[in-house]
């Protein structure tokens, strides 16, 4: 199991959002280790200043460089080594979910939240993973770090309840997930497929294989490219594509 540590200056984004949900009973579990630190514990100065002005002028704010790296080794003496550290960018390699089974896999991650501009670009010689979540701005890096480590703890033994349905799930394997439908089986004229009330399941497996896989011929069929399709999955798919043409 991964340790996790999250350095910010807004401790608060961090600890409330995990204090509830599936991580939060994890946390309280021990099946999930995480310290959030505030960068400002790692200043020196009265005043506790983590940022200043960017060399070269310009409007915002540059997070300066000492903290942190006073924040990384105070971690990697706790924890010990190696230390994977990540920080979250719009200039990293988009993460995806397999980064988040491999992540799993590692020791130790600590997890860097930027603010204002920035870091000052020498943290990024500490630095062994440059991740993005998406192209869009944001105001720092606290909700792409919640991101990464909810889709990392997922793998981690213990956390979620069935092991079994975390490693076959669907976007694991490049699928989009099949339509769910719960009780009454009809609300006015909105009816739930007759196949799911039949209590055929083999006709009910072929159904949802299907309907996932005309979802992600619609919706994103990129994913196709990349899917692990069984016999069956690869028939239905022929089909499906030779309806469309
Ligand atoms: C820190 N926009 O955006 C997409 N992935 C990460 C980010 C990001 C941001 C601002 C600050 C990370």
């Amino acid at each position: 199991m991964p340790t996790f540590d999250i350095v910010t200056i807004f401790p608060a984004m961090i600890e409330q959002p995990l204090a509830a949900g599936i991580l939060g009973r994890a946390i309280d579990r021990g099946a999930l280790d995480v310290i959030v630190r505030d960068l400002r514990d790692f200043t020196t100065d009265r005043h506790r200043v983590v940022d200043d002005q960017p060399y070269g002028g310009g409007p915002g704010m540059v997070l300066k460089p000492e903290p942190i790296f006073r924040a990384l080794d105070a971690t990697a003496a706790e924890r010990g080594t190696p230390l994977t550290v990540i920080m979250t960018s719009p200039q990293g390699r988009r993460f995806a979910q397999a980064d988040a089974q491999r992540l799993a896999g590692l020791a130790h991650i600590v997890l860097l939240c930027g603010r204002y501009e920035g870091f000052d670009d020498r943290v990024r010689e500490r630095v062994t993973e440059e991740l993005s979540i998406g192209d869009y701005v944001l105001t720092g890096g606290e909700l792409p770090a919640l991101v990464i480590l909810d889709a990392v703890a997922r793998f981690v033994p213990g956390v979620v309840g069935d092991e079994q349905s975390v490693a076959e799930d669907s976007f694991s394997r490049g699928l989009l997930d099949f339509p769910q439908f719960t009780r009454p089986p009809a609300i006015g004229d909105l009816r739930v497929p007759d196949v799911l009330l039949s209590g055929n399941h083999a006709e009910i497996r072929r159904w949802r294989k299907r309907a996932a896989l005309e979802r992600t011929l619609e919706r994103r069929p990129d994913l196709l490219t990349g899917a692990s399709l069984d016999e069956e999955e690869q028939e239905i798919l022929k089909e499906l594509r030779h309806e469309r043409d």
